[in-house]
């Protein structure tokens, strides 16, 4: 075998075939991850009876109450808003276990809720489980509510409930880690053992995404509205970095790095309403559809995940107001990307002569442009002008993120009618623009990290109310 691949490799230098890699690469739950990119987070505990965000960890178990909680009405709203799971805050900032844990007297085995036999992880696992979601868990390194906090006791509390909750309600899809760290009930601050929750994850939970500031697996996105970067790296450098308040700085967090050593992908967490906690003085302002898509567009439309927080009320139920809203959304989306124009209106797709329209009209495999790109572009055609808003495009990140400047030209008959000029592209990117009518549009990579690999497109016009000008 040597004596064979020696030659081969010698051959494909010389003849320039050899296609040059653009390492980091993501893994294989990375890729999963980024396949599944809108998903729901829950905010759910003391605060919702409190009215508070952070509580202080003093409250008394009794008042967690949700006399009516169904996690099932949870899962059928979001499996019809089209998201791929849920996120529940299994543990605050103070301190509530939404599990009868062994390690905590503050939860719902010491609360009211029926009469502490409650367990809000069991009823969402078992309904995630039915319903073909996907369940992940935040859990608050943070705890204003234990008493070993701020001593090396309590690394030790938290490893025993990850794996706690890992082998009573996992496999998990995502573990968050939330860099927030402040004060504990005596006062102490904690230096946590990251070094140990990391390994521990990697041991009893190898394929769930974990997320913090600055990853392993995934990355804060730098603020909390919901808005990648116009230029995202899913590279992100965090050497020298350490979670919280010594993470790289918040830019960075939402760009990525160009160069970075590492796969972490961003994710947007936002809220649907001004708080993460569920307040009945917010009913009225709850985010509407076309603001969600706009969050939409500027997430997932920028290559990264978007975790939308839809808090369930005191109820243990989500609100009419967040469902009705969720389902607008849902609406929205399918109305703008159920008709790809490319495939509806029997578009073709050249590259250089050649008819590529059954690999990247319906994305169903990669497309190298080659050492040349720059000289070539890949063309949709139209036989006729078409009214369009929006372009989608997918690289193959597989093999790594290497295109750094494309440009985009439509033309109705000979003359070029617009032109827009982006950076990044990743696992997904959505282009919008104010309507034109074009019958040809050209692609141009014009820059790249080397061989750029396409493997999607799409030509959309979605309702022009959603498009920013
Ligand atoms: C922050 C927390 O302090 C907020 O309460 C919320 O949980 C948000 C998602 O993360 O760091």
């Amino acid at each position: 075998m040597k004596y064979i691949a020696i030659p081969v490799c010698f051959f494909l230098l010389f003849t320039g075939r050899a296609q040059q890699s653009v390492y980091p690469h993501p893994s294989e739950k990375q890729l999963n991850w980024h396949n599944n990119p809108f998903y729901l987070f829950m905010h759910f505990g003391p605060n919702t009876f409190t009215d508070l965000e952070w509580g202080k960890g003093s409250e008394k178990e009794e008042i967690f109450n949700p006399v009516a909680l169904d996690c099932r009405q949870w899962c059928r709203i979001a499996k019809a808003a089209g998201a791929a799971g849920i996120i529940i805050t299994a543990k605050h900032h103070d301190g509530f276990c939404l599990w009868p844990t062994a390690y905590s007297t503050h939860t719902v085995a010491q609360s009211s809720w029926r009469n502490g036999k409650g367990d809000v992880l069991k009823e969402l696992s078992d309904a995630c489980r039915e319903s073909g979601l996907a369940l992940g868990v935040y859990l608050s390194p943070w705890d204003r509510n234990h008493p070993a906090y701020g001593t090396p006791a309590y690394n030790k509390v938290f490893i025993n409930m990850m794996k706690e909750i890992v082998q009573r309600y996992g496999p998990f899809f995502e573990f968050w880690w939330d860099g927030a760290n402040g004060e504990g009930p005596n006062g102490k601050k904690q230096e946590y053992d990251w070094y140990g929750f990391e390994t521990t994850m990697h041991q009893i939970a190898p394929n769930t995404i974990v997320f913090s500031d600055i990853g392993p697996d995934a990355r804060w996105v730098g603020n909390e509205n919901g808005f990648a970067g116009l230029t995202n790296w899913n590279l992100l450098d965090t050497a020298g970095f350490r979670r919280g308040a010594s993470a790289p700085p918040n830019d960075t967090l939402n760009q990525g790095n160009v160069n970075g050593k590492n796969w972490i992908p961003a994710e947007c967490d936002v809220s649907i309403r001004p708080g993460w906690f569920y307040h009945a003085a917010e009913d009225s302002l709850v985010k509407s559809p076309e603001q969600l898509f706009n969050i939409y567009l500027k997430s997932v439309g920028r290559g990264a995940n978007l975790l939308l927080n839809v808090p369930p009320d005191r109820r243990g139920l989500i609100s009419s107001f967040d469902s009705a809203a969720l389902m607008g959304f849902a609406r929205l989306r399918l109305e703008s990307f159920i008709n790809n124009l490319i495939l509806n209106e029997n578009a073709v797709i050249f590259f250089n002569g050649r008819n590529i329209t059954n690999i990247l009209g319906d994305g169903n495999g990669d497309f190298n442009l080659g050492k040349q790109y720059k000289k070539d572009f890949v063309e949709i055609v139209f036989d006729r002008p078409i009214a369009m808003n929006c372009i989608f495009l997918k690289e193959a990140v597989s093999q790594g993120q290497r295109i750094k400047l494309f440009s985009i030209s439509f033309f109705d008959g000979d003359s070029l009618v617009y032109q827009t000029v982006h950076t990044t592209i990743g696992h997904h990117r959505l282009v919008t623009f104010p309507m034109r009518h074009a019958n040809r549009i050209q692609i141009r990579v014009t820059d790249a990290k080397s061989e750029p690999i396409l493997n999607g497109l799409g030509v959309y016009y979605i309702p022009e109310i959603l498009i920013e000008h």
